[in-house]
């Protein structure tokens, strides 16, 4: 089949494609369910049985040309693996692609972020996930998945939505920096006033949003490392980033912690179906592929 999001017959060579998919598989960070470093294959074979129509959109994304990489081999050395996680997201920020990386652990985003934010000076990371990854350090690293947030802070903004679980450390920190995320519950609650609350905070053009897959609700996407109850469907998910592609510039997207579960097929073909979603959206956004 080859290692092509959506199979051979559509994939773009580099220099012509507007998207760029990047496998990071990496997953020696990750503490509880492991198993994310067979994420992006396991999405890109998904991505294969996709219809290439996106019947809410009527248009076919993959006109704008989407390439991917070859999966990138990742030492297990959290620093090393950081700094080619960052070597490969300037690359590809500075061929002006659109780059989406498939994780691979949250920790591949420590280096893209540093990346985004040395290049877009005036950047915001919208992260979706169940939890805070606010920890300055964790298990002996400081670049751990669960320390994303906190080395993200230190170098742009970050709004957080879909969170539903948080240890009182970070919590507290979050409350004192005000920027408690915009919960789960609040989503749920009503999910156009969350939204308005989510782009509300979103004050630069440029954007890069990070997706922890466990941001979903478990019952939607069980394979992940540390499935949290309560979260967001699917409509919930990809109505929130349709807003804000209609309001900022993506520079990048990423979609993380897929942990997939043997035989069971469809939380992959719904990682799949969520980029190709997403570069839609994008797509639609701007009106055309390349920027
Ligand atoms: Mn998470």
């Amino acid at each position: 089949m080859g290692y092509q999001f959506l199979g051979p017959s559509y994939a773009a060579q580099l220099r012509d494609a507007g998207f760029a998919i990047c496998p990071l598989p990496y997953d020696a960070t990750a503490s509880y369910g492991v198993g994310a470093r067979n994420g992006p294959a396991r999405i890109i074979e998904a991505s294969q049985q996709l219809e290439l129509f996106d019947e809410e959109l009527e248009t076919e994304p993959y006109e704008a040309g989407i390439h991917t990489m070859p999966p990138v081999e990742m030492p297990i050395e959290p620093h090393k693996a950081k700094e080619l996680c960052q070597n490969k997201a300037r690359e590809l920020f500075d061929q002006e692609k659109i780059p989406i990386f498939i994780g691979g652990d949250h920790s591949i985003s420590i280096g893209i972020i540093e990346a985004a934010s040395n290049i877009f000076d005036r950047l915001t990371v919208l992260q979706l996930d169940a939890h805070t990854d606010m920890r300055d350090e964790y298990q002996g690293t400081r670049l751990s998945h669960a320390c994303v947030a906190r080395r993200a802070m230190e170098r742009c903004r970050v709004v957080q939505a879909a969170v539903r679980s948080s240890s009182k450390e970070e919590w507290d920190l979050l409350k004192k920096m005000n920027a408690l995320p915009i919960t789960a519950a609040l989503i749920k609650r009503g999910l156009k006033g969350a939204t308005d609350s989510i782009l509300a905070r979103i004050e630069t053009e440029n954007l890069y949003i990070t997706i922890d897959v466990d941001c979903l609700d478990p019952s939607v996407m069980p394979a992940t490392g540390t499935p949290e109850p309560g979260g967001l469907d699917w409509y919930e998910l990809t109505y929130i980033i349709r807003e804000a592609t209609k309001r900022h510039r993506i520079v990048g997207f990423d979609v993380v912690e897929l942990a997939p579960i043997p035989g069971l097929h469809y939380p992959e073909f719904t990682c799949a179906r969520l980029i190709y979603k997403v570069i839609g959206y994008i797509i639609h956004a701007t009106g055309s592929m390349a920027r």
